[in-house]
């Protein structure tokens, strides 16, 4: 249902991400079948962002001048509803990361904060060790995710082997993935822009909507190991593209776990 609503309205998904995975960002949008634009000057942020079915905000590479645009954009789409998705690439290994992410947090009105357990857990003031973007820890993700969703009064998405949806009192599961998604880079930031395009048609169902997406972004990880497993990481980065394209909802719900 998702996936068919997102391919009938083509929503626009407005992404201000970092260099290393604009690229890959588009084409995963484009393979789902949303409308990806990347626009950062703050001259046209704020009018891109009210024309958007959804706002992706990334710190991956960020600048100062670059999080100010990101704020003009995120009260800009918090005006009109547009639903808000924040990446907070590497927080906790810097203080500028760290604290971008906080400010944004407290000047936007963030519908879905979505990182890794470090990143996550640094925000909310769990101490725990995160080495450059790669911030994988082991434990209560669960608990880093509700505590998160909690303080900043946002939907939190912790991924990993097991990625958890937490609203800051009920908390969910999803288990599809596979672990060569982290021998590619970008694809916890496409995440970022798949699960804003969910959202864009989500109509009140966010939570619902979040475990599809990522039910459905593991799904084609999956499928992508399947057929290139004896090829390599560079194949199952293009055949998860392939995949991306053609899953339906009807296999989303087959297979997710
Ligand atoms: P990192 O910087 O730690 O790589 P990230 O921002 O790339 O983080 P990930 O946590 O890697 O984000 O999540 C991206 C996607 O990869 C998610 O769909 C997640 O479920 C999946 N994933 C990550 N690790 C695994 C794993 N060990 N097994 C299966 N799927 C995984
Ligand atoms: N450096 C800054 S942003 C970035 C790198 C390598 C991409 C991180 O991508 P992901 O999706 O978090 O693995
Ligand atoms: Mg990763
Ligand atoms: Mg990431």
């Amino acid at each position: 249902m998702y996936l068919e609503k997102i391919r009938q309205e083509n929503p626009l998904i407005h992404s201000m991400t970092n260099v290393v995975v604009t690229n890959f960002t588009a084409n995963g949008l484009l393979a789902l079948g949303a409308s990806p634009v990347m626009a950062y000057a703050k001259e046209e942020v704020a009018d891109m962002a009210k024309v958007a079915g959804a706002l992706l905000l990334n710190i991956g590479t960020l600048s100062h001048e670059q999080v100010e645009a990101m704020i003009i954009a995120g009260k800009s789409a918090n005006e009109v509803g547009v639903p808000v998705v924040l990446d907070p690439v590497g927080a906790g290994a810097t203080a500028l990361r760290t604290e971008s992410a906080k400010r944004i947090l407290e000047e936007v009105n963030v519908t879905v904060l979505r990182g890794n357990a470090g990143e996550i857990s640094s925000l909310v003031g769990i101490e725990v060790q995160v080495k450059g973007v790669d911030g994988a820890v082991e434990g209560e993700y669960t608990e880093i995710a509700s505590e998160a969703a909690r303080l900043f009064k946002c939907l939190t998405v912790v991924t990993g082997e097991v990625d958890i949806v937490s609203d800051g009192h009920e908390n969910y599961a999803v288990a599809n993935g596979h672990p060569w998604l982290t021998k590619v880079v970008g694809t916890g930031c496409l995440l970022g822009g798949i699960l804003a395009s969910f959202l864009a048609v989500a109509k009140g169902e966010e939570v619902n909507a979040l475990q599809a997406g990522l039910a459905y972004y593991g799904i084609a990880a999956e499928k992508a190991f399947e057929r290139t497993k004896e090829q390599g990481i560079a194949s199952f980065q293009i055949e998860f593209l392939n995949q991306l394209q053609s899953l339906t909802d009807q296999d989303v719900d087959q297979l997710k776990k």
